[in-house]
């Protein structure tokens, strides 16, 4: 039976801002105060998933979250109407509001872990929204995360949900961002790999200035839960430097399809021992591991946190070779471009380079690979995934006519104090959930 790796591309959110929230991440830090324009934010998102759609490529849609989290700011003490809570969040704690208006949904590659049936106990794919501890704004994504997922992989005999783990450093998830999959081909039974920044019960070496997000507990947890087998999980520390020099998840500088690893010669910590790890497992299953070390005197890791080279979509073509979809940040830069020249003409593997315009994601930090879930599906499975979450040309205009209806195409910090915004999200969500019909997903009084 056939089967297929599905892109769900995160929808960019009507509160687009630069509020320079995440610590560790250069562009997010470096862009803090430019004004946002986040019709265009979507509407280059959207490009992408019809182009890639229109290749021949499976292609889903994540919808955005209600913000600002009217919930979260509840919570935290502010009461009365929605529009008082925002209004007296503005006056009193602006960075809290900030906090609770970011559109950080939008980069899903931290929505979730996605296992395959293939490589599951049970033969289901399964989910664990990632619980994002370490950054406030994105701390308050998951149940709602959870929602959104459940309302597209409704079907319990072929899909299993997880909640996301407790809220701790020691257990810091974020998602398939650090989680790489190797198999012959997508339908098949693979080796999983649980990329992490600390093993945080252990003297191992930790970053010294930014900090490791992601632990190798929960990451443990995460192949517990799923099912997966000492045979097919392998864990993998990524090297601290780097995290220090702002490759605050490892999709900032490694990329997997297939038996493929493209990734930086500086990416790991004790790359040599698993990677004969991977090798080792993956020979069992008669697939062979093939990495492609990028050296760092081609292209220095400072060139990658610049240019999200790494941040690639590694998709394979029909005819077997794969293409490498970049952001034009990569094109723009002489030496990136020429190794990516040089790749393209000797890797007989890789073959095709693809750039998109993704700027107002990448001034946030993030590139193609972080606005994308990756969800390996047999054709059954696929058959029973919510098809108003795939894309195809009437989704695509509905969409766009959507974004060009309720998006605003200038948003700064200041904005976010503006109760109007709140109403223009929930109007917006609320088209939204008849469009991709999700059911009553979002927990806001329906206008
Ligand atoms: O978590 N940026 C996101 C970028 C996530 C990129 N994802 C992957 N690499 N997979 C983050 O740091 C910035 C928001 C702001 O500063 O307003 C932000 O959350």
């Amino acid at each position: 039976m056939s089967a297929y790796e599905v892109n769900f591309d995160g929808l960019v959110g009507p509160t687009h801002n630069y509020a320079g929230l995440s610590y560790g991440n250069v562009a997010s830090t470096n862009n803090k105060n430019v004004v946002a324009n986040p019709k265009l934010a979507a509407l280059q998102g959207l490009e992408k998933m019809k182009a890639l759609a229109d290749m021949g490529f499976k292609q889903g849609i994540l919808p955005p979250q209600e913000r600002p989290c009217i919930a979260t700011l509840r919570q935290l003490g502010f009461g009365g109407t929605d529009q008082q809570v925002i209004e007296q969040a503005s006056k009193q704690a602006p960075r809290l509001l900030a906090n609770a208006s970011s559109a950080s949904s939008m980069w899903v590659a931290n929505a979730a872990t996605v296992s395959p049936s293939a490589d599951t106990a049970d033969g289901k794919v399964h989910f664990t929204p990632a619980n994002l501890n370490n950054k406030l704004h994105r701390s308050i994504e998951h149940q709602q995360t959870g929602r959104a997922l459940a309302a597209i992989f409704t079907d319990p005999a072929f899909f299993a949900h997880h909640p996301a783990l407790p809220m701790h450093e020691s257990l810091g998830d974020e998602g398939a961002a650090n989680h790489n999959r190797f198999s012959h081909h997508h339908g098949a039974k693979g080796v999983e790999l649980f990329v992490y920044g600390q093993h945080y019960f252990s003297d191992e070496p930790k970053p010294t200035q930014f900090p490791a997000r992601h632990s190798l507990e929960a990451s443990q947890a995460i192949a517990r839960l799923h099912g997966l087998s000492p045979d097919n999980s392998v864990f993998l520390q990524q090297n601290p430097d780097v995290i220090d020099q702002g490759v605050f998840h490892n999709d900032v500088i490694a990329v997997s399809n297939g038996s493929v690893f493209f990734h930086h010669q500086d990416a790991f910590y004790q790359q040599e021992a698993v990677f004969d790890e991977l090798r080792h497992k993956l020979a069992t299953l008669e697939c062979e591991f093939q990495p492609i070390e990028v050296p760092r005197d081609q292209v220095s890791v400072s060139d990658a946190v610049q240019t999200y080279l790494f941040n690639s979509q590694l998709l394979t073509k029909a005819d077997g070779k794969m293409m490498l979809v970049v952001p034009s940040e990569a094109h723009e830069h002489q030496g990136v471009w020429r190794y990516l020249q040089e790749l393209v003409a000797t890797s007989g593997v890789i073959n095709e380079v693809k750039v998109f315009d993704l700027r107002e994601s990448m001034r946030n930090g993030g590139g193609p690979a972080c606005l994308r879930l990756r969800v390996a599906l047999q054709q059954r499975e696929l058959d029973a995934v919510n098809p108003n979450a795939l894309m195809n040309d009437r989704q695509y205009q509905q969409l766009v006519g959507w974004v060009n209806k309720h998006y605003r195409d200038r948003l700064s910090e200041h904005d976010l104090a503006d109760p109007a915004l709140l109403v223009e999200c929930r109007t917006a969500l609320d088209e939204l959930t008849q469009i991709m019909q999700l059911g009553s997903i979002y927990p806001f009084q329906r206008i």
